[in-house]
């Protein structure tokens, strides 16, 4: 029993069995029947406020829908409105039973539309009713399919499953990413990696979630990446969420770690001395390296997202300079474009030959190429490490020994005389290796993640961008191509567009 309090609040304000009269409500035509059985009280409550708070006229008791006046049962058939009877987790049978025992309409009057919660959520979120479609109904005459089992089977591990560049859930796993972002923030790894395992589940599924318990069986669900999932599917928000983006916090650190070169560590030792703004850094250069100094005077370009045609037309100038520096060597693009994004905040280059060895050395040349075209707004080199002792199967999965340089390149812009600061990253890789560098180098992050992981804890070996080792025998698998690499660890070969984890 609620407190005598609360359920005066549940069943204000206004007349006595509706919760909002037809004049004040914005859809005069639509009447909500929420009918309790399996909802429970508390939470029947709680979306009653919802819906009166976007305006929508819910009732207290659940009647049929013809005017007491035209109606055959007459006085029997008391007021007679609800349109709409929306009930959780029950399925088409027990809804029409409920039907027939609480209050089946005498015969001449139309029944209301029996619904599940996913037409009451769709409508909270978009602000008004959304159309009634059959996936909505209770009352088909087949056996519902129940939307609590997800129709797909959905592997542990990113590498095991596809993962297109749109699909079906974008608000809800970004959400999660936000979550998984202020959580790398705060330099909480676990909480960072379980969002963002979840937020990549939601990712791969082939509809698009309406109802909490369409996340059974699915993996990485915990309690609390469920919760933020079931506040979002009924307000249409989560307060948690908007508290992080909203902060001062999350907004800084933001900031701060979309500087080129600037990562967490630096970004929070800044924010806990007190700096807060981009003009602040300036003013101190002394705090800054030499990347973090070139990152800032151009911000606002390497904030704008680079888009295809800007890598396309990257790629043309970096094949030239390679080509004068190596006849033979090849370019090819890698990152979030190869995986099909449109945008993306960089672009990323992997260089090698078909003979082996040849490659070596060879940015320096390559960098004297795009300097003397004046394309050069900044570089680091980075000499290849592959020759020091035991590099191989040590590389962590975010540092690998290729040779590289981090540059922002000057960009022409169609058009004319305006060009855009963009930031490219060339990689070159001997060809033996190139398979795994371009593997490697494809992302997206997290599913390079998990392939390592499935490659360690399912089957005993190491991957990193150099190769796959047995890590006892200390030896290395010969491959081909990125096909290979998956055949060897048993997985079903995923093109770079399905790897958008
Ligand atoms: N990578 C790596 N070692 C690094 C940097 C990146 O192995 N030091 C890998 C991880 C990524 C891929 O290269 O999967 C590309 O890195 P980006 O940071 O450029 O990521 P994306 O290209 O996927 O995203 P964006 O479109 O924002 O550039
Ligand atoms: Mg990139």
């Amino acid at each position: 029993m609620l407190p005598k309090r609360r359920r005066m609040r549940a069943r204000s304000p206004g007349c006595a069995d509706a919760f909002c009269s037809p004049s004040s409500a914005l859809f005069p035509g639509v009447a909500i029947y929420l009918a309790e059985p399996r909802m429970g009280r508390s939470r029947r409550a709680f979306l009653t406020r919802l819906a009166l708070s976007k305006g929508f006229r819910v009732l207290d008791t659940y009647r049929c829908a013809v005017p007491r006046t035209r109606c055959s049962a007459g006085a029997r058939c008391a007021s007679s409105e609800v349109t709409h009877v929306v009930m959780e987790q029950t399925s088409a049978e027990v809804a029409a039973c409920w039907q027939e025992q609480a209050a089946a309409p005498p015969l001449g009057c139309p029944r209301p539309a029996l619904l599940d919660i996913s037409w009451f959520t769709e409508s909270m979120a978009a602000g008004q009713p959304v159309p009634v479609e059959n996936r909505h109904c209770l009352e088909v005459a087949e056996p519902r399919k129940e939307p609590s089992t997800p129709a797909v089977l959905m592997p542990a591990y990113a590498c095991q499953r596809s993962t297109p560049l749109v699909h079906h859930n974008s608000s809800l796993s970004e959400a999660l990413e936000t979550l998984a972002e202020a959580a790398g923030f705060e330099g909480s790894e676990g909480r960072l990696l379980s969002f963002r395992r979840s937020a990549s589940v939601l990712r791969a599924l082939p509809w698009p979630v309406t109802v909490l318990s369409q996340l059974q069986g699915l993996p990485h669900f915990g309690e609390h990446s469920s919760n933020i999932v079931q506040e979002l599917l009924e307000r249409g928000v989560c307060e948690e969420v908007e508290r992080v983006r909203s902060s001062e916090r999350y907004q800084t650190m933001k900031l701060f770690t979309q500087i080129f070169g600037v990562g967490v560590k630096t970004a929070d030792r800044w924010y806990r001395q007190g700096l807060r703004t981009l003009d602040e850094l300036r003013e101190q250069p002394q705090r800054l390296t030499r990347q973090q100094w070139a990152g800032l005077q151009h911000h606002h370009d390497l904030c704008t997202p680079v888009g295809r045609l800007d890598a396309k037309a990257l790629q043309q100038l970096v094949e030239a300079a390679v080509g004068r520096a190596l006849p033979g060597a090849t370019v090819t693009l890698t990152g979030g474009f190869r995986r099909g994004k449109l945008q993306g905040h960089d672009v990323d280059f992997l260089i090698t030959h078909p003979e082996e060895g040849r490659e070596a050395g060879l940015l320096p040349s390559v960098m004297c190429q795009l300097q003397s075209q004046g394309l050069v707004l900044y570089h680091q080199h980075q000499r290849s490490h592959l020759g020091d002792p035991g590099h191989l199967a040590q590389q962590s999965h975010t540092m690998d020994a290729f040779e590289r340089s981090l540059c922002i390149l000057r960009l022409l812009q169609p058009s004319g005389a305006a060009w855009k600061a963009v930031r490219v990253d060339l990689v070159v890789a001997p060809w033996s290796q190139f398979p795994f560098a371009l593997l490697g180098w494809t992302g997206s992050k997290l599913f390079e993640r998990e392939l390592r992981r499935f490659s360690r804890k399912e089957k005993g070996l190491c991957l990193n961008s150099h190769g796959l080792f047995h890590p006892e025998q200390k030896t290395c698998f010969h491959v081909a191509s990125e096909e290979d690499i998956f055949t060897h660890l048993g997985l079903a070969y995923l093109p770079p567009e399905q790897r958008n984890a």
